[in-house]
């Protein structure tokens, strides 16, 4: 009998349990997990999956709760640890050494010659900050980048630091990651951000979930799912990995759930080829324009959108044919798909990395929005665009002004709000960013939280961009790879993470952040900082910004003194933030309204648009599988909490590559055999080592392998049109015997 695999359940229950007891503590663990996302508590470090409204006591998932606990942690690297273990040593530990060796509490400094990182005195730190970034007079030559976990207010303040600074390389992580998804939904619907709400869900009658896999990385969002599930609504998964977390479920805190046979997620599993969703969508309103046209919403055509005849004539001058072998999908399951969206009023359609990171994935999005638009899926009950955000406060990060190509009107309003000229010209962003350092065009790097190195492309190169660098300085909660290769002379600065309390000038600070749904809500730090003295970020950007810009153009330091005023500043600047201050008190946050979730659509026409079709195949030439990457389901992006990957059945190993049956055979391997890894992109060859080979139920064609160990085969050269976000889920790949090397 072969066992039943089901997200959730009592081994998620077990799973939390041994990450409590490798670090926390029982009792602190506890209290952890009960204040995180109860109204009165802090927001989950974790995903940006919203919380309901009537929020269980415990309202976590097991990923979660293995962020939370990670950085709850007792233990600590403290001067004796930096006095132990030289750079050079700390360099050859693996992100799962890294991720689990405590949490950072002295800042550390590192000279050119120096073997070791030297802990130093905050004061000292901050001066030595301020003085690099003071001597850097082209400040086009400074890049701060940031990761989403920043609170709305750190990340303002950041933003104007950079801008008074002098610049506009305000990288971040939604450019690894839903930057597509903006570019896309700005185009089509005016706002790049998603139109639906947590209730939308529960009124749908079919929800497509395109490219992600929940069941690991929004573990609350199979909560919903099977609410929608259990109420009847079709949940159609499109995916080339069957996800075992996405057929099967078993909520961990119902305990009607823990007995009994696992509840279906997955009503329909369409498993197509990798970057063949383009294809997929452009197929599925090519068959319904043909064949169910008179379920088109003409209404809604006619007057909220525009270039729907344009798009009618491309759409079917497209050969239907090709888009079948291209998406890898038979007529027949076009056919239902099809009939599903076109025979249904309340259609949501979300989406994650297995649509941004390709080459298409700007049009992949515009491929959705077209469908959806014909039907007027779209600003009513259970119908919408849903990206499904990743970092936790990502999207707030981005509505407070971390973009490095920001809108002429924030820029307006930051001029007549704090009386200084903001750049102009457009920064760059992660791509280019590692570009211009290879260049030596960069002379500082300045992270708010992150790993840039193991979270970018094309390792290698990377790792020679980041090391040419000059100067370096990473505000961080942990060690990891970024802060032992970045910088000839760095600074690593600790700093307090949302669970613990921020206390300046006697008082308790609050912070605030944005999930995926546009709510802004509180989190309030109840844990006592695990060291006292340590700074939260705002602090540390004030402190440095003071040093460098004096009071030009604000009071950094009354600022610092009272996160009120941060926000009365972010009101002052965008109008969706009146009374942030006061609006802020209500338990459940407020809601940021996209206004096309009431069919008011901001284009340039004032109506939606449609998109004609790109036809196109991404990669043509011989390669061997196309590789995708992904999460398991013991990591948070490079944290890597643990070595197993439960759902898909990996134990203790992270260099797995899946490969279908069909392909084991085709290319004459052997399951549980070490390969090579080959991209070869332009001409030029990337190699990763030493792969174990796993049967899995993938496409056959496609292979799956992790991130970041697979992203020294990502090209830095291969990104996404529009949107420039690396293709690290179309990677062209051929497969070779390991060829033992040494250390290897
Ligand atoms: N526990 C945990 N939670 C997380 C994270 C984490 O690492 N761990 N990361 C956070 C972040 S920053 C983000 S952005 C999100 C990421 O969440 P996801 O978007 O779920 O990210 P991935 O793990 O990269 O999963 C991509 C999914 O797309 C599928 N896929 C790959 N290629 C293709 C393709 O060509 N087409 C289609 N249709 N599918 C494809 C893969 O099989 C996989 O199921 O999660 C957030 N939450
Ligand atoms: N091949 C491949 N590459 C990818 C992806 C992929 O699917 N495939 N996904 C991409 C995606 S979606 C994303 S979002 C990026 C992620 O890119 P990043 O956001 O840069 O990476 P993380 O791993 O989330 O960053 C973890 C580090 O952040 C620091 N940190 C954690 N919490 C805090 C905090 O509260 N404050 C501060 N200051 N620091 C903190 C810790 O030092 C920790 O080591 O990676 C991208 N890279
Ligand atoms: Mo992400």
């Amino acid at each position: 009998m072969t066992k039943e695999v089901s997200s959730g359940g009592i081994n998620a229950v077990v799973s939390t349990i041994q990450h409590v007891r490798l670090g926390t503590g029982v009792m602190r663990a506890s209290k952890a997990l009960l204040r995180m996302n109860g109204q009165f508590g802090f927001d989950c470090p974790g995903c940006a999956w919203p919380e309901p409204k009537d929020r269980a006591t415990f309202e976590f998932c097991e990923n979660g709760a293995k962020t939370l606990l990670n950085i709850t942690t007792k233990k600590v690297l403290d001067e004796v640890f930096f006095r132990n273990h030289s750079i050079q040593e700390l360099s050859a530990w693996s992100d799962h050494e890294l991720t689990n060796c405590g949490r950072l509490v002295t800042p550390l400094f590192k000279s050119e010659s120096s073997p070791y990182f030297l802990p130093i005195s905050f004061d000292k730190t901050f001066d030595i900050a301020a003085r690099w970034l003071s001597d850097t007079t082209v400040r086009d030559r400074a890049v701060f980048y940031t990761s989403g976990r920043a609170s709305n207010e750190a990340a303002f303040l950041y933003q104007l630091f950079a801008r008074s600074f002098g610049t506009n390389n305000l990288c971040d992580c939604s450019n690894l990651c839903h930057e597509s998804s903006g570019v896309a939904l700005s185009k089509a619907i005016g706002v790049g951000k998603g139109t639906v709400q947590l209730e939308d869900f529960l009124q749908a009658q079919v929800i497509f979930l395109i490219g992600h896999n929940p069941s690991s990385n929004h573990p609350r969002m199979l909560t919903t799912l099977r609410e929608a599930r259990l109420r009847g609504a079709n949940i159609v998964v499109i995916n080339p990995l069957l996800e075992p977390g996405l057929k099967k479920f078993r909520h961990p805190q119902k305990v009607g759930d823990l007995i009994g046979p696992a509840k279906e997620i997955a009503s329909d599993y369409c498993q197509i080829n990798v970057g063949g969703d383009l294809a997929l969508f452009t197929a599925i309103a090519h068959f319904i324009m043909t064949n169910y046209s008179e379920k088109l919403d003409d209404d809604f055509i006619a007057q909220y959108t525009d270039g729907f005849s344009n798009f009618k004539d491309d759409l079917l001058a497209v050969e239907f044919d090709e888009l079948l072998v291209q998406a890898g999908v038979s007529l027949n399951e076009i056919e239902a798909l099809a009939r599903l969206i076109s025979h249904h009023e309340r259609v949501i359609y979300a989406w994650g990395m297995g649509i941004t990171q390709t080459t298409y994935g700007v049009h992949t999005i515009e491929a959705i929005a077209n469908v959806a638009l014909m039907h007027g899926h779209i600003g009513k009950a259970g119908a919408g665009l849903c990206p499904v955000r990743g970092h936790s406060n990502v999207q707030g990060n981005r509505t407070v002004g971390i973009t490095e190509k920001p809108s002429l009107p924030f820029l307006t309003r930051l001029k007549q709000v704090f009386r200084f000229n903001p750049p102009t010209k457009h920064g760059l962003d992660v791509v280019d960013s590692i570009a211009a350092m290879l260049k030596k065009e960069v002379d500082i790097f300045m992270a708010l939280g992150g790993n840039f190195l193991s979270a970018s492309p094309d390792t290698d190169r990377t790792t020679a961009a980041l090391a040419g660098l000059p100067f370096a300085i990473s505000i961080a909660t942990s060690l990891n790879r970024t802060h032992l290769i970045a910088g000839k002379h760095a600074l690593i600065i600790p700093c307090l993470t949302r669970v613990e309390q921020d206390v300046q000038k006697g008082r308790p600070q609050i912070t605030s952040v944005e999930n995926s749904m546009s709510i802004v809500h509180a989190s309030r730090g109840t844990f006592s900082p695990i060291r006292p003295g340590l700074h939260s970020e705002v602090a540390i950007i004030a402190q440095i910004a003071k040093r460098v810009l004096g009071k030009y153009p604000i009071d950094w330091q009354l600022h610092n003194d009272d996160y009120d005023l941060i926000r009365d500043s972010i009101a002052a600047v965008l109008d969706d933030f009146h009374d942030y201050n006061v609006r802020l008190k209500n338990p459940n946050g407020f809601l940021l309204l996209n206004p096309a979730s009431v069919r008011t659509f901001p284009t340039t026409s004032g109506r939606a648009q449609f998109h004609s079709p790109k036809n196109k195949k991404a990669h043509q030439g011989d390669y061997d599988l196309m590789l995708t990457t992904i999460r398991s389901h013991d990591q948070f992006n490079t944290a890597v909490y643990g070595l197993n990957d439960r759902y898909r059945g990996i134990k203790g190993e992270r260099r797995v590559v899946f490969i279908s049956e069909y392909d084991i055979k085709r290319l004459r391997l052997r399951e549980g055999e070490r390969v090579d890894l080959i991209s070869h992109h332009q001409g030029v060859i990337r190699t990763a080592l030493g792969f174990l080979v796993k049967q899995y139920n993938i496409k056959p064609g496609a292979a799956a392998a992790y991130f970041p160990e697979a992203n020294q085969l990502v090209p830095l050269e291969s990104v996404a049109l529009e949107s420039n976000t690396p293709t690290s889920k179309l990677v062209p790949i051929s497969v070779k015997p390991h060829r033992a090397h040494d250390g290897c």
